[in-house]
């Protein structure tokens, strides 16, 4: 059996747009999910978080299914729309209260709660001037964070700002894919910076509100590989490794952008909001870095594309049911190469997990037995790494529950708990029995 360190978190983690549901109730505001999941075409079957898993009005349930898992630590996120309806202004008490019976019903259960603070959902009416293109949003977050910091401050074991910032602005700016569903390579570059400023404010106010907690930020890291040694390839992998993970950790681990993307994007947009100033704000000391990994891609050069002269290759099986290459060692690489670049951060696995089609038995069973492959494997990287003296801390499976998987809507299921969106029925997989064992066998 896979041994951990002491105190190792084993955790499960989630976001609030895409289980909690009650999307106007409370008082809640809109967030960009709200309209981009009501735009035609953009996400699977017309799907929405309207409804979601019910968490809000399940939150008990919910909260005992985790005991009945046996996690020692929960991450969720706070959904800003909740809390300032209008993303600044007036706070609304109400959503502050689901979050404190959230943390309280943990403490009951000796489960550490993980808050991420920017999962996605930006309040709609900062988008009506500019979202994360605009430089203030960053200033609106950290009086978002300041709130929040004031009503949990010491309810929370770490707190992280920002969830995937990369997927927030190229995802959303460039690529259009999600909310809100822009396509330019400077709103995307611009969404970034103000992103990274955002965090960085949240940071200064996480630290004057003397939180008890740990303060970290996640970020979505993939393992990159060169298709073939020719220096072409090695370029251009070193420009999707520049897009997807350096134009993160430099700024935040080093202080500075990584020069060569800079370079590159300088040739291709307007880069003057990135003030050079900032960067003292965003590279404020850490207590962890949160590390959510899925990808490994495999690059070659690809003249004819105008925004990192790249292409990914097909991905090979072994794959997800969401085409996604199954690849343990690229986590190994990342986990690795974190530890030894950046100041031996702590690092805590913040998601890691697979979709696969998951359904219920005559029997009224779930058996995803891809899935229990596929965290073992997991696992047993991490545990190597941490027994090598890679400084990881815990591992947080994505997802608790089946969810609101963003563009793709309910198609993907990526829960150790299956839930069934006509009943709201949680029903548990055997992932979350094998994940069960696991952690009692610590
Ligand atoms: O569902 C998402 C999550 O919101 C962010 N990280 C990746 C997950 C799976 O795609």
């Amino acid at each position: 059996m896979m041994k951990f360190p002491e105190g190792f978190l084993f955790g499960v983690a989630t976001a609030a747009y895409q289980i909690e549901g009650a999307a106007d109730e409370d008082g809640r505001g809109r967030s960009i999910w709200d309209t981009f999941s009501r735009i035609p075409g953009k996400i699977h079957h017309g799907d929405t978080g309207d409804i979601a898993c019910d968490h809000y009005h399940r939150l008990d349930e919910d909260l005992d299914l985790l005991t009945d898992i046996g996690v020692g630590a929960y991450r969720f996120s706070v959904a800003w729309p909740r809390i300032f309806p209008e993303g600044c202004g007036a706070v609304n008490q109400k959503g502050l209260d689901f979050y404190k019976r959230l943390v309280d019903g943990l403490r009951e259960r000796s489960i550490k709660p993980m808050l991420t603070l920017y999962h996605w959902d930006l309040p709609q009416m900062l988008q009506d001037v500019g979202g994360w293109t605009n430089r203030d949003t960053a200033f609106r977050f950290a009086e978002f964070v300041a709130a929040v910091a004031e009503n949990l401050q010491d309810d929370v074991a770490q707190w992280v700002t920002l969830n995937e910032p990369w997927c927030s602005a190229f995802v959303g700016h460039l690529e259009g894919r999600h909310a809100p569903g822009e396509e330019s390579l400077a709103a995307a570059l611009h969404a970034a910076h103000h992103l990274l400023l955002g965090h960085g404010l949240a940071v200064q106010a996480l630290r004057a509100a003397n939180v008890s907690g740990e303060i970290g930020l996640t970020l979505n890291l993939s393992d990159v590989t060169p298709a073939t040694e020719s220096a072409a390839d090695l370029a251009a992998t070193a420009r999707i490794d520049g897009n997807e993970n350096r134009w993160f950790l430099e700024p935040v681990f080093r202080g500075s952008y990584p020069k060569d993307m800079v370079d590159w994007y300088a040739k291709r947009a307007d880069l003057s909001p990135l003030h050079e100033a900032d960067l003292a704000i965003i590279a404020a000391p850490l207590d962890f870095l949160g590390v959510n990994y899925y990808e490994q891609h495999v690059v070659r050069a690809e003249p004819s594309d105008q925004i990192h002269g790249a292409a990914k290759l097909a991905p090979t099986p072994p794959l997800t049911d969401a085409g996604v290459p199954i690849r343990p060692a690229g986590l190994e690489h990342i986990l690795r190469r974190v530890s030894a670049q950046y100041r031996r951060i702590p690092l805590y696995v913040t998601e890691n997990g697979a979709a696969f089609h998951d359904y219920i038995t005559p029997e009224g069973v779930v058996d995803d037995p891809e899935r229990v492959s596929y965290l073992e494997r997991h696992f047993a990287v991490v545990a190597e790494c941490a027994s090598d003296g890679v400084d990881v801390r815990g591992y947080f499976a994505w997802s608790f529950l089946d969810n609101f998987e963003w563009a793709e809507g309910y198609s993907r299921r990526f829960g150790i708990v299956f839930v069934d969106f006509g009943t709201e029925q949680r029903i548990l997989k055997s992932s979350a029995r094998w994940y069960r064992q696991l952690i009692a066998a610590q």
